[in-house]
Parts: structure tokens; C-alpha cells; sequence
């Protein structure tokens, strides 16, 4: 949590000193997207949108071998053994926000529209489409996908409120009811689309409740509180794994920054909303919540703080400094596995040369 922070943070400063045209904060997600995604075991998959950076690092990074000051043998999970290196993947993932050549889409797009699929790794990612609600369908798919392959797979999608009230949502909830579909579709509730509060996106009384009409589960969580998520989403991944059927899980979030960064969306929440918003941050009530539990103290905190910080400096450091991508390669491609692009980029060079 403090790893994506220490992230939000630093893009959030270039935001606003104009070196990078935008960004979508994540912070006061955090409990929600890793609370759930720390439920997923290798090759499960999630499908991310525009503030789920705590979801992708949960789902890319052994934590262990990103920071051994922090972590014990004992912290090893059995997905570690197969993971890849982790700070050569952060660095691809700053290099993907920084549009640079050796990002996932290879310096084609400098946002959030990417994935990774590397099931050696445990690792299925895939990134989102920008239109809101269109992911839900494509993680209904990934759900049918696992049931079609007899694979024990379960799908964690994540949508924000404002996607609910789109016709996707419909479509892709009735399929994952009437197919029994292992998913679970998290709602980051965060109380604003944009510039549209709750009471003009829909008129019950929690999204939760619109789950028994598409026979499946439902449950409404406070999104800042860690532990109500990852019982949850632990309950939720049971009945999906059990072929019990999905869950739409809504994670009530406080909108603790603006749509983007510096487009003035942020001045049209009014004053005393704004102040009780920051004042659910998920990070002090977490760590608070660890040290009563006597699992942490104030120096082990700010020493999470520290080498979480230093990570994302050095990391972002290296992406600015690392290429650019080759306008003259415009063809290269950003989907297909390494032979499929060879091969292709073989006939692209006949091709321009004859
Ligand atoms: C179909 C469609 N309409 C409008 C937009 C522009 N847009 C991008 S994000 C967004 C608001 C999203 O709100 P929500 O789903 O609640 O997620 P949040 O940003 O609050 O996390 C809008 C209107 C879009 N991407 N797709
Ligand atoms: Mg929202």
C-alpha cells in the first residue's frame, strides 16, 4: 500500500509541475484493490481501469525480492517461487506510464491501457478499455474462459460506480448469474464519477443490492478498512472457486483527489465532504489498526515509508532516462507474443524495402 502511495505521490507532484499532461490518482484505493487482489493465487486474473495501480503491483511484484530490508524468508508465498524479479517489471510499469519503448505497449500509449498474460508467472493481467462498463463483459469472458478450460481460475474485474449505471454492466452480471461464472466484480464505490454524485448515478440505496436480481452475491464494505475487504473478497473467492457463482462486491471509497489531476473536478466536491474524505485515509487507519495488533510500531512504519518511497524514486528516475520508442518502427507490435511479431515485422521490412 505504501508502494502504490509512494507512486500516486510522486506522479501526482510531476502532475502538477506539468511534466507529465495527466494522471488518475489511486489514493484511498488502496485497501480496496489490494486488499482484494492479495485473496488471488497464481493464475487467477484481473481486469483493471484508471485507479487500480495497487491491483497491478499486488498481481506483478514478489514484494520480498523488491525489498529484502522489509521482508522475511517466512513472508514467501508459494506463488513467489515463480514470479520473475520484481524491479525489472516496476521498471517496465514506469517505463509504460512514461510512453517509453520498454513499456508493456512498447511505447504506444502512455497510460493505463495495458496488460501482461504470463501464466509461467502466475500473472494474468488484463488492461482496460477506456469506455466505461466495457471491461465487465471482458472479464465475464475471462470467467467463462476458466470454466471452458476446466481451470480453477477466478476472476477479479474492477469497475468504479460510474460504469455501473452503462448497459455492460447488465449484459456481463446476467451472464456471470445465468452461467454461474467464477467472478467477482469489485465496485470501487468512490461517490463521484467525475463530476456526478451518487444521487444522480443511481437511486438505490447500495449497488450491492442490485446482485439478487442477477442471482449472485452481493455485498456493500467500507473500502478503507483492509481486513472487511479481505474477508470479503476472501468469501468471494470461496463461492467462485467453488463453482458457487460471482460476487459484485461494492468498496464504499472516499474521493480523496480530483477525476485528474489539476482538471478542476476536485473544487466541485464542496468543502466538508472534501475534509471528511481525507480524513478516511486507508494507509494511517491500516497502520494504526497493525500497531494495536503489536504487528508493527511507528519506526517499523516510517521505515515501510522510506524504502517504499526510495523504490518508486529510483524507479521513476531510471523510466525518464530510459528511450524513447522508434517512430520508424510504428508497425512494432504490442499484442502478440514474440514469434507472431518477428515474423511480422520480417514481412513489414520486405514489405518497405521492396
Ligand atoms: C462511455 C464513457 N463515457 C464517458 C467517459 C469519460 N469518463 C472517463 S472516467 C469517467 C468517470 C468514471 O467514474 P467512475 O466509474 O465512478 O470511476 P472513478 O473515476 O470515480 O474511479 C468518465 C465520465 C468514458 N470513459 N466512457
Ligand atoms: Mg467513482
Amino acid at each position: 500500500m505504501r508502494l502504490s502511495r509512494a507512486w500516486d505521490n510522486r506522479f501526482e507532484a510531476m502532475a502538477r509541475a506539468g511534466r507529465i499532461g495527466r494522471w488518475y490518482s489511486a489514493v484511498g484505493n488502496e485497501a480496496t484493490t489490494i486488499g482484494t487482489t492479495l485473496c488471488l493465487d497464481a493464475g487467477d486474473a484481473i481486469s483493471t481501469v484508471h485507479r487500480d495501480l495497487g491491483a497491478v503491483l499486488t498481481q506483478y511484484l514478489d514484494v520480498n525480492r523488491l525489498a529484502p530490508s522489509l521482508f522475511g524468508e517466512g513472508d514467501r508465498t508459494a506463488w513467489d517461487a515463480i514470479r520473475p524479479d520484481a524491479q525489472p517489471l516496476l521498471d517496465r510499469l514506469a517505463c509504460q506510464v512514461f510512453g517509453r519503448r520498454d513499456g508493456f505497449t512498447v511505447g504506444h500509449d502512455r497510460s493505463f491501457h495495458y496488460g501482461l498474460v504470463k501464466p509461467e508467472w502466475g500473472i494474468r493481467h488484463v488492461g482496460m478499455i477506456s469506455h466505461l462498463g466495457s471491461m465487465i463483459p471482458v472479464a465475464a469472458g475471462l470467467a467463462l474462459a476458466a470454466v471452458q478450460d476446466g481451470t480453477k481460475a477466478v476472476v477479479l474485474g474492477f469497475i468504479g460506480e460510474g460504469a455501473t449505471s452503462q448497459g455492460d454492466f447488465h449484459e456481463a452480471l446476467n451472464l456471470v448469474g445465468v452461467m454461474k461464472l467464477p467472478m467477482v466484480l469489485v465496485v470501487e464505490n468512490n461517490q463521484y464519477a467525475f463530476s456526478t454524485p451518487l444521487d444522480e448515478q443511481y437511486a438505490c440505496a447500495k449497488l450491492s443490492d442490485k446482485a439478487p436480481g442477477y442471482g449472485i452475491a452481493g455485498e456493500t464494505v467500507d473500502g478503507t478498512d483492509f481486513e472487511a475487504v479481505w474477508s470479503a473478497m476472501s468469501r468471494a473467492v470461496a463461492r467462485a472457486r467453488s463453482g458457487q457463482g460471482g460476487t459484485l462486491l461494492e468498496c464504499m471509497l472516499p474521493r480523496m483527489r480530483g477525476h485528474a489531476e489539476g482538471d478542476g473536478s476536485y473544487d466541485l466536491i464542496p468543502q466538508a465532504e472534501r475534509e471528511r474524505f481525507l480524513a478516511m485515509d486507508p494507509l494511517p487507519r491500516f497502520e494504526q489498526r497493525l500497531a494495536a495488533l503489536g504487528l508493527t510500531d511507528d519506526a517499523r512504519t516510517a521505515e515501510v515509508t522510506r524504502v517504499a518511497t526510495e523504490i518508486i524514486e529510483s524507479t521513476v528516475e531510471r523510466a525518464i532516462a530510459a528511450p524513447e520508442p522508434d517512430a520508424s518502427e510504428a508497425w512494432r507490435s504490442v499484442f502478440a507474443p514474440g514469434e507472431i511479431a518477428d515474423a511480422f515485422a520480417r514481412q513489414q521490412s520486405e514489405v518497405n524495402h521492396g
